[in-house]
């Protein structure tokens, strides 16, 4: 049976081809893939992120964590987006100007490609205008921004106020997420909807369809 403690290591260590491994033991032990993501995959990324606030681990370790995260949460995809049934609809995801964390963003898309929803993921450091120009072309009824930094959450603001602009607000449903963010934010911003969480994201973007 694959120890999710030894998972977390590996992950903390950026010892992606480990990690890889272990992932597909557990799926093959048919360990469930929400279990594996939360409790091997998230727990050694906390622990990660805990360390490099106390300046215990530096960017470029984090950086090899992030990339054996990404190649783990990969093999789990297919898993986790089997139960997507039909298209919902259209989504175009990114994370906001000046911000390169994809992480969070990329468990977003794929619970929503879990829930059927086609996304459109237009990848990080995206300006307002590039949002809103994204789901005018690809006629996406939900803009999702991602920003896990303080300094760059602001762009969703402006997301809303190019929305405005164009005339185009009422078309999109706006929804926000990551770290900084929070409720009131998103009422002070004028966005559609928070979620905390790439589960409760793709549940609260299959509501707006429902
Ligand atoms: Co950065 N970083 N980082 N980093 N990094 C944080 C965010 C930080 C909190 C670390 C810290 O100080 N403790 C801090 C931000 C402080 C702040 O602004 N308040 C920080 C900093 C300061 C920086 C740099 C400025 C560091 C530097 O260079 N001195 C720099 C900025 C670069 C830039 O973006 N311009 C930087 C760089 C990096 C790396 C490149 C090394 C790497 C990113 C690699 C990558 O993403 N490919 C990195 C990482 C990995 C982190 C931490 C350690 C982990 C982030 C992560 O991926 N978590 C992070 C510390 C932490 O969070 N503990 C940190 C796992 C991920 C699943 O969680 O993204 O929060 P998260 O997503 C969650 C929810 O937030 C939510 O769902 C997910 C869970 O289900 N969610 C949504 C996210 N988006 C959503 C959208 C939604 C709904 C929910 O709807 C649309």
């Amino acid at each position: 049976m694959v120890d999710l403690k030894e998972m977390s290591e590996a992950l903390q260590k950026g010892r992606a081809k480990i990690v890889k491994e272990l992932v597909q033991q557990a799926i093959d032990e048919g360990m469930d893939a929400k279990t594996i993501l939360d409790e091997g995959l998230l727990a050694g990324m906390n622990i990660v992120g805990a360390k490099f606030k106390v300046n215990e681990l530096y960017v470029p370790d984090v950086l090899v964590a992030a990339r054996a995260m990404n190649a783990g949460a990969e093999l789990l995809k297919p898993i986790l987006v089997a139960d997507g049934v039909k298209a919902l609809g259209k989504v175009v995801i990114g994370t906001c100007k000046g911000d390169l964390h994809d992480i969070g963003k990329n468990l977003v898309k794929m619970m929503m490609e879990g829930k059927g929803f086609e996304v459109i993921d237009i990848g990080v450091d995206v300006s307002a205008e590039q949002f809103i120009n994204a789901a005018i072309e690809n006629d996406a009824s939900i803009i999702a921004c991602s920003a896990l930094l303080t300094t760059t959450m602001g762009e969703m603001s402006n997301v809303v106020k190019v929305a405005i602009e164009k005339g185009v607000r009422d078309k999109f449903t706006i929804m926000i997420g990551g770290a900084p963010v929070n409720e009131s934010f998103k009422v002070s911003v004028g966005a559609d909807i928070y979620t905390p969480d790439a589960a409760s994201a793709a549940d609260a973007a299959a509501a707006t369809i429902a």
